[in-house]
């Protein structure tokens, strides 16, 4: 039986989040060379991307996360969709570009949220797309709020959603930076990585983490690894490993399992 792995290419990888709206069309391409090396091998993806400097800036300029009741608020929300989508369309179209049957699955169709959390994903597409041997691609979107009218849905949260359901092998979570360091790397080069995480030292670890650079409204690396400890300790058997996605041959070992030295790795 092939083994089921998520994969997010991160915004911070894929776009340069200095400048708005600027797609880094070449990190995609190596990103989508790797996913094709790995789906030849039998594994299984889902496949899912960060917005970067697409969503978050107009999520910001808007406060989407923090709810949607405002004429201008709904118009921001629309304006968000629509650059989450237009990121989404280069992703999908530099895999159907090397081969890869890529089909965009966006949450902001399939999913309800209450409270900025997700409620309730409609999962009957992503196996559709599997059986007929589709690579389905979700993105952090907007989405309706049963409390809120709307908010943002990173692909963290998708992924932490839909794991408990889809009980995949392992998480990979391809980054700008070489796994999760104690400081910001590109502005302390001293900073040191990480090579594991215990969930159960979560915590101190949060508090080390530096903030994001660039507009990031559903909280950057912290909360990438708060969710993801949670998950790991409550799937036991689940990997999650956060590293970079700048050398396509690793990144390729790492969905397929191959590379468990590379980056950070987030255990039980
Ligand atoms: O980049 C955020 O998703 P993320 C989605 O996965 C938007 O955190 C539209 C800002």
């Amino acid at each position: 039986m092939s083994e089921l792995v998520f994969l997010k290419l991160g915004g911070s990888l894929i776009t340069d989040k200095a400048k708005p709206l600027c797609a880094r069309r070449e990190v995609i391409a190596s990103c989508a060379g790797a996913i094709a090396q790995a789906l030849s091998s039998g594994t299984q993806l889902l496949l899912g991307h960060g917005s970067g400097s697409f969503g978050h800036p107009l999520a910001a300029r808007y406060g989407t996360r923090g709810g949607v009741r405002s004429p201008s608020e709904w118009f921001g929300f629309a304006a968000v969709a629509h650059a989450a989508r237009l990121l989404n369309v280069l992703v999908i179209g530099t895999l159907l570009e090397q081969g890869v049957p890529a089909f965009p699955i966006p949450a902001s169709a399939l999913a309800i949220a209450r409270g900025g959390e997700l409620r309730s994903l409609e999962c009957r597409p992503l196996h559709e797309a599997w059986q007929a041997g589709l690579l389905p691609v979700t993105y952090g979107d907007v989405a309706f709020d049963d409390e809120w009218g709307g908010t943002i849905i990173s692909t963290d949260q998708l992924f932490a959603f839909l794991a408990p359901r889809l009980r995949p092998h392992r998480i990979v979570l391809a980054t700008d930076t070489d796994g999760v360091f104690d400081a910001d790397p590109h502005r302390f080069p001293g900073a040191k990585r990480y090579q594991q995480i215990r969930a159960g030292e979560c915590l101190a670890v949060l508090r080390q983490i530096g903030a994001a650079s660039g507009p990031d409204v559903t909280g950057g690396m912290a909360d990438k690894v708060r969710r993801m400890c949670e998950l790991v300790r409550s799937m036991p058997g689940l990997r999650v490993q956060i590293l970079s996605g700048h050398a396509p041959h690793v990144l390729a070992a790492a969905i397929m399992g191959r590379a468990p030295e590379a980056g950070t790795m987030i255990v039980p």
